[in-house]
């Protein structure tokens, strides 16, 4: 039996089931590399990934909220790692937002 965990898969499933009206678009159709987003568009984002509002953003929070609105699964660990600069494994909003506005 060969049922095993799928990301690829996963995320397009999630992108189908994407229809329940979250508001805001899905991750993963900016082109990679690019400043997509604002400096108050990226502490909103923020905001919004920061599930249990502690000012930081877990790889788990992240990876959440890909999922939730369809993006590509594959990205999250390397967008992460690469966001947290000071290796705290955590992203706070001066590195997300550095991260999103600058790259
Ligand atoms: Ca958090």
């Amino acid at each position: 039996m060969k049922d095993a965990h799928d990301p690829v898969r996963d995320a397009a499933l999630w992108r189908r089931s994407d229809a329940n009206g979250e508001g805001h678009l899905p991750v993963g159709t900016e082109p990679p590399g690019k400043a997509v987003m604002t400096q108050e568009e990226a502490s909103s984002l923020f905001d919004r990934i920061d599930a249990d509002k502690d000012g930081q953003i877990t790889l788990g929070e992240w990876h959440a909220h890909v999922q939730a609105t369809g993006g590509n699964l594959l990205d999250v660990y390397t967008k992460f790692q690469r966001s947290d600069r000071d290796g705290s494994r955590a992203v706070d909003r001066k590195e997300f937002v550095d991260y999103h506005v600058r790259y």
